[in-house]
């Protein structure tokens, strides 16, 4: 069964609602009110069996301009619309207004009525025909069907419903396997049963049980039970006018503009980069009524700097739960005069203008190219993604046309999977290249350094820390850059510090080993290597980093330096109890101000024990022979 929903539309007592009678017997006026007038002031459902193969859910919607906001919440989710135009009156300005407004949202088929046939003569008629073929010109219904009916006799009904059935037939099926979404039209209680909402699904399904997100309070809702066109049934579809009943909210929390969704999807914000199409222009700053789903939403449209004029920033004065792609109506603040429509592109970046990219991904949502449209949001943003958030930016498509896409454009490798999380191909060259741009500066700065800290390199890159892994993971399978004694750095760099580094160790080996001297420095070391004072300080600090170079207190010492001293300090505790610094100071051939710190030294490692003014043989010194590691 293909389900659609069809809208009435056109200017207040043209028989918008006495054709809906006609056609299915349900008088859409419910309200006491509306049958005291005669007028429509809500909205009014119906549903018809186009055929076997077709149902229609019915919107009726009233048509006198004081209502105009009504007419906008039921139209915002229909797929075919119904223009209906008196015979005697013709072309009105509602008739005219409420053709933008469909204009405007984005519907694409519709059918033409010429109501009430009975009360005019075939010469009139054909007047009002050319009135309204001229009003249709270069709008989406130019070249629509024109159905001549009466409501009242009944003539003409049968080939308007054939040509519903038609035009229905030519509607796109709304996805029953995307995720669920449905504006809420009404509310209401039940005795017993709590709270029932309704509304047109647009997408996906409900079943009974269903967890689901009321937005914008992003309140958790279960589906207790649903019905179709006054049946009870255990799902409701996409395309189908629906009833809901929730549990786990009360009546008096909803209202008509809120929305229900499939639990994971929606993005919510009160700033969004918009498309606008407009029939006036709109100064910046411009108070304004967001006509979107079954909702009203006051807020302010904003021009870029560049003013690029497609786009516009909407600052709306409430949370909007919506998604990419949502078509909506614009209105003046005051006089509630038709600006135009906007299609939602994503909640805004901090940024002042708009960027290509989000200009792109407008055009992908505006022609539905899912591909596309799953690209443009991989290359707008500047972090990897994985598909749940892809999804959810993507709006209420099927996952798995979602998932396809990513297969394509994997194939086509437009973007890279790292361990489950998606990069547009550029910007993961980009990410490269700012990376390797970093090091080459950071090398050529600091060579003597083995390589740059992933801590810097990853908030200069500005990835989030668990993407940043994966990122770079990346970079050492592709040899781009590797890991030198914990930090990062491009492997050029790393091979030449190594060896180079080894070298100087070596060097330090053999030169240092026998040493006859105590403390060293970089001059020392420069002397003993034969190295230019710059390149000796960047020795030394090789040897410090490496732990070959110790310091104490304001002097360093080499390692192997230590060690000896140590090991002369073991055999003099041999034949005696204890030392005192001079007696240290002569042992080692050296100054007090050395001698001074190595006991803080031994000392702190458990060589010696402080009693008063000298030295006793610490934890180490008696635990070890001579044959053990002593420096460890
Ligand atoms: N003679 C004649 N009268 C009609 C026909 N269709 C509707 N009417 C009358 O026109 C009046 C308005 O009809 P409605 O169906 O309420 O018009 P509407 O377009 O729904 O009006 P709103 O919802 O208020 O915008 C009623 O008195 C109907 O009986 C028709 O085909 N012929
Ligand atoms: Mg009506």
């Amino acid at each position: 069964m293909k389900y659609v929903i069809i809208g009435t539309a056109g200017h207040v007592d043209h028989g918008k609602s006495a054709l809906i009678k006609a056609l299915t017997g349900t008088d859409t006026d419910r309200l006491k009110e509306e049958k005291a007038r005669g007028i429509s002031i809500d909205l009014g459902f119906a549903a018809m069996e186009l055929s076997h193969e077709i149902m229609a859910g019915i919107v009726d919607v009233p048509g006198h301009e004081r209502f105009l906001k009504n007419m906008l919440a039921g139209t915002g989710s229909i797929d075919l619309a119904m223009l209906v135009i008196a015979a005697d009156e013709g072309v009105m300005p509602q008739t005219r207004e409420h053709l933008a407004m469909l204009h405007f949202y984005g519907i694409k088929h519709g059918v033409v009525v010429i109501n009430k046939i009975d009360k005019v003569d075939e010469e009139w008629l054909e007047l009002v025909e050319e009135e309204v073929n001229e009003l249709l010109t270069d709008t989406f219904l130019a070249g629509a069907p024109l159905c001549r009916v009466s409501a009242v006799t009944g003539e003409g009904l049968a080939a308007l419903k054939e040509q519903l059935l038609i035009a229905a037939r030519a509607v796109v099926m709304r996805d029953s396997m995307a995720p669920f979404r449905l504006w809420i039209d009404r509310v209401f209680t039940i005795k017993g049963y709590g709270a029932v909402v309704t509304g047109s699904v647009l997408s996906g399904t409900a079943n009974v049980g269903d967890a689901l997100t009321l937005y914008p309070s992003g309140q958790q809702v279960r589906v207790r039970g649903t019905e179709c066109h006054g049946r009870k049934v255990q799902a409701v579809y996409a395309g189908q006018r629906a009833a809901l009943n929730l549990a786990g909210v009360a009546a008096s929390e909803i209202t008509r503009g809120m929305s229900l969704s499939h639990e994971a999807y929606g993005q919510i914000s009160t700033v969004w980069d918009v498309m606008v199409m407009l029939e006036h222009p709109v100064e910046s700053g411009t108070r304004v009524r967001l006509h979107l789903g079954t909702g009203e939403f006051l807020g302010r449209l904003y021009s870029f700097k560049e003013g690029i004029h497609h786009y516009m920033r909407l600052i709306v004065e409430e949370p909007l739960a919506a998604s990419a792609g949502d078509r909506g109506i614009i209105r003046l603040y005051s006089p509630q005069i038709l600006l135009g429509g906007v299609m939602l592109i994503a909640p805004c970046k901090q940024v002042r203008r708009i960027s290509e990219g989000r200009a792109l991904l407008a055009q992908a949502l505006l022609e539905q190219d899912v591909v596309n449209v799953v690209y443009e949001i991989l290359t707008e943003n500047k972090d990897l993604m994985s598909d749940g958030e892809v999804k959810r930016q993507a709006g209420y498509i099927n996952k798995r046309q979602v998932d396809q896409s990513l297969e394509t454009l994997q194939a086509e490798q437009k973007i890279v999977m790292l361990d489950r999380l998606f990069i547009a191909q550029s910007l993961l060259q980009t990410l490269t290249q700012q990376c390797i741009a970093l090091l080459e500066v950071f090398h050529r700065d600091q060579p003597e350094r083995a390589g740059l800290s992933k801590e810097i390199i990853k908030q200069k890159l500005g990835l989030a820390d668990k993407n940043f892994d994966k990122v770079a993971a990346y970079w050492h399978k592709e040899g781009t850059l590797i890991s030198n004694d914990g930090d990062m750095a491009l492997q050029a760099h790393a091979i030449n510090y190594n060896a180079w580094c080894h070298e100087l160790l070596r060097n330090c080996e053999q030169v240092l080993a026998e040493s006859d001297f105590m403390t060293i420095d970089a001059a020392i070391l420069g002397e003993k290597l034969n190295l230019l004072p710059e390149k000796a300080n960047i020795a030394f600090n090789i040897l410090l980093s490496k732990g070959l170079v110790i310091q104490v207190d304001t002097v360093y010492v080499y390692q192997k330096t230590m060690q000896n001293a140590i090991r002369i300090l073991q055999q003099y505790f041999r034949n005696n109890e204890e030392i005192t610094v001079s007696q240290l100071r002569t042992m080692l051939n050296t100054s007090r101000k050395v001698a001074l710190p190595l006991f803080e030294y031994f000392d702190m490692y458990k060589y010696t024990v402080r009693i008063g003014d000298v030295r006793r043989p610490g934890l180490k010194l008696m635990a070890s022979s001579e044959n053990e590691g002593l420096y460890s």
